[in-house]
């Protein structure tokens, strides 16, 4: 893919909706509290790069996600942040990888890339 051409067709509807620069990340923000992520979906955009915060309301929860490249933690005091460019269109289930509680193993949230 030529950078140059990519970008042009990618700014162009952007620049039509919001004077942001199509290299500019988007910003997420998802809550983590026990047992579930908040929104527990996502849209992204492939070739778009994005900025996740992950905050925790209560205890130390991870983010991992293995296509993504995503392996984070966040705790109650300290938000994890997470930059990424999704290349590929797909869903991605990320999970929390940290054990916090009974109800730890239903904790997950996808990230839809178009
Ligand atoms: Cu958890």
């Amino acid at each position: 893919m030529r950078p140059a051409l990519f970008a042009a067709a990618v700014a162009l509807p952007l620049l039509a909706a919001a004077p942001a620069r199509a290299a500019d990340p988007v910003t997420v923000t998802i809550v983590a509290k026990r047992f579930e992520f908040t929104p527990k979906e996502v849209r992204l955009k492939a070739g778009q790069p994005v900025r996740i915060v992950l905050r925790s309301e209560d205890v130390t929860h991870g983010f991992f996600q293995r296509e993504l490249g995503i392996d984070a933690e966040a705790t109650k005091e300290t938000p994890a942040e997470i930059t990424l460019t999704p290349a590929k269109p797909g869903r991605y289930v990320t999970i929390c990888d940290h054990f916090c509680g009974s109800g730890h193993g239903n904790m997950k949230m996808t990230f839809v890339v178009e």
